[in-house]
């Protein structure tokens, strides 16, 4: 039988828009697809919800391929090696509480495990800005990144959520948004961004879990997001923390949506 390049055609174009149509309304809504935001997702798909992962890059996995600096190996403590366990990703004993692991295998690893475990991820899409009612957020504005990129003009389209997830890392973006666009306070200190502190990664580990949390009605923050929105440090290439984070904002998105 001959290939018809208009079936391969009508099959990407079907298939794609089945499944961004059956994304339009979500229980969770992650923004970012590093290790953190991953993670979460697995956990919520394990537990049957609909969950859809938006990451603005080609490649999924933000900051894990690269190791430190560029050598793929990542470093994970006691508690991360158990999640790694978790996602049957070998990890190598260094010294008394230090792990490494093979970064192209953890990511791909943790990436293979969502998508089998039910998560629709949408690559090449950024989010632009949220939807809020009732001082409350409810969904996600999105756009290709190639719109971004090429700063051309192009409305962007919208996805419901029950609780969206702000996993993007350094630069916090969702969270930034939500603070530059409206006259709100976030649940820090401050009530705004405290912004991200100088490398120590002994505390940074330790205050990513804490900062795993809500910061505005209907918004989660987790990973270094975390750290960026409550103001804590970054940890440098250990990622047990990273990897907590994730687990941890699924288990307090399930206590919510189970209410
Ligand atoms: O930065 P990233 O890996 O976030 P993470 O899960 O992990 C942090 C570590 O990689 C490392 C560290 C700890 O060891 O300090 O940096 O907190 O992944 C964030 C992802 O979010 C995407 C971005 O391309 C990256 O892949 N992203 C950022 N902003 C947007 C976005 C956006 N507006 N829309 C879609 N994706």
């Amino acid at each position: 039988m001959a290939l018809d390049e208009k079936i391969i055609t009508q099959a990407i174009i079907d298939r794609y828009f089945k499944k961004l149509k059956e994304n339009l309304s979500v229980d969770v809504a992650i923004v970012g697809g590093g290790p953190s935001g991953l993670v979460c997702s697995y956990f919520l798909a394990k537990k049957g919800f609909k969950v859809a992962l938006f990451e603005r890059k080609l490649s999924i996995g933000g900051g894990m391929w690269g190791g430190g600096m560029m050598f793929n190996e990542i470093v994970v403590q006691e508690e991360g090696k158990k999640i790694l366990d978790k996602f049957g990703i070998q990890s190598y004993p260094y010294q008394k509480g230090y792990y490494t692991a093979d970064s192209i295998e953890a990511i791909s690893t943790l990436c293979s495990k969502a998508v089998k475990s039910g998560v629709n991820i949408f690559n090449l899409i950024s989010a632009e800005d949220l939807i809020i009612r009732e001082n409350r957020v409810t969904g996600l504005v999105l756009n290709w990144t190639a719109v971004e990129m090429a700063n051309l003009h192009v409305d962007p389209l919208t996805i419901q959520s029950k609780f969206v997830v702000d996993a993007t890392g350094h630069a916090t973006e969702v969270v930034a948004i939500l603070q530059k666009k409206n006259d709100i306070r976030l649940f820090t200190e401050t009530g705004k961004i405290v912004g991200e502190k100088s490398l120590w990664a002994e505390a940074a580990e330790k205050d990513t879990m804490a900062n795993t949390r809500e910061v505005f009605p209907g918004l989660y923050v987790c990973g270094m997001a975390a750290n960026a929105t409550f103001g804590s440090y970054r940890m440098g290439p250990i990622f047990g923390g990273m990897l907590l984070s994730g687990e941890k904002v699924a288990s307090l998105i399930v206590e919510e949506l189970r209410k």
